[in-house]
């Protein structure tokens, strides 16, 4: 091989190492690229909607509804009772005890605080009958929409101070821890149409019904049996309602 000749083979080498650089060049520009497209997948880094602590806050929603239970004396463990003090609690002829009921939920400085609802201490021997035989010896049984609950405790609107439990046929036994309330400016007497042994008495105004005849009466400030009935009196006389939370 001639100078000539060698310079050819010396260039033709050099070429080649270059189009090796090139082909090496393009190789990581197509590294690079693909590299630049890999470091995009930066959407799949939001996982923020996975986050999602709104079902985590509905638990403590559903813990409120327990909350909201203590609204009856179903669940507090005792019930409320009180003696109205609306004066004279005028027997209306057209609503019978569902009126004297009526009475009872009505707005009386005595009510206990709260939307508790309540019924009167009173029977007629038809609709309302605490017992048939003395202190309901054969059971609850014997109740017809009685207002009273078994085994129960009983406080006056303080809340503190205890009135009695109930036996486990739904009547008080005497005396009671504290009478229904103090006394009352006007008269103590109370409708009740109840015997001492919370029987129903004959005499209930005909059921609630006149403002003629006579009714059984009590008072509300004794501890006896007294609260039941201490005889009759005139259905125009004036007289209180105990009443008995629900
Ligand atoms: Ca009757």
């Amino acid at each position: 091989m001639d100078i000539t000749g060698r310079k050819k083979a010396a260039f033709t080498l050099l070429c080649s190492a270059i189009l090796i650089v090139s082909c090496a060049d393009n190789a990581d520009d197509t590294t690079d690229a693909s590299v630049s497209i890999d470091a995009m997948p930066v959407p799949d880094a939001m996982p923020v909607p996975d986050a999602m602590p709104v079902p985590d806050a509905a638990p403590p929603d559903a813990q409120s509804e327990p909350d909201a239970m203590p609204a009856t004396c179903q669940t507090t463990g005792f019930c409320f009772m009180y003696v109205t003090n609306l004066g004279d609690e005028a027997i209306d002829p057209s609503a019978g005890i569902v009126g004297l009921d009526a009475r009872c939920n009505a707005t009386d400085s005595n009510k206990p605080a709260g939307t508790a609802t309540y019924k009167a201490l009173i029977a007629d021997g038809a609709t309302r009958i605490a017992c048939t035989t003395a202190s309901c010896s054969t059971g609850t049984g014997e109740h017809s929409d009685w207002v009273l609950k078994p085994s129960r405790e009983y406080r006056r609107g303080d809340g503190t101070t205890v009135i009695g439990t109930t036996t486990a046929n739904g009547v008080f036994t005497f005396p009671l821890d504290n009478a229904i309330g103090p006394d009352i400016v006007g008269t103590n007497n109370t409708r009740t149409g109840l015997l001492t042994d919370w029987t129903s008495s004959a005499s209930d105004c005909d059921n609630w019904s006149q403002t003629t005849g006579i009714s059984e009466t009590g008072l509300h400030n004794v501890t006896g049996a007294e609260l039941l009935s201490i005889g009759t009196s005139g259905c125009t006389n004036s007289g209180a309602l105990v009443c008995v939370e629900q």
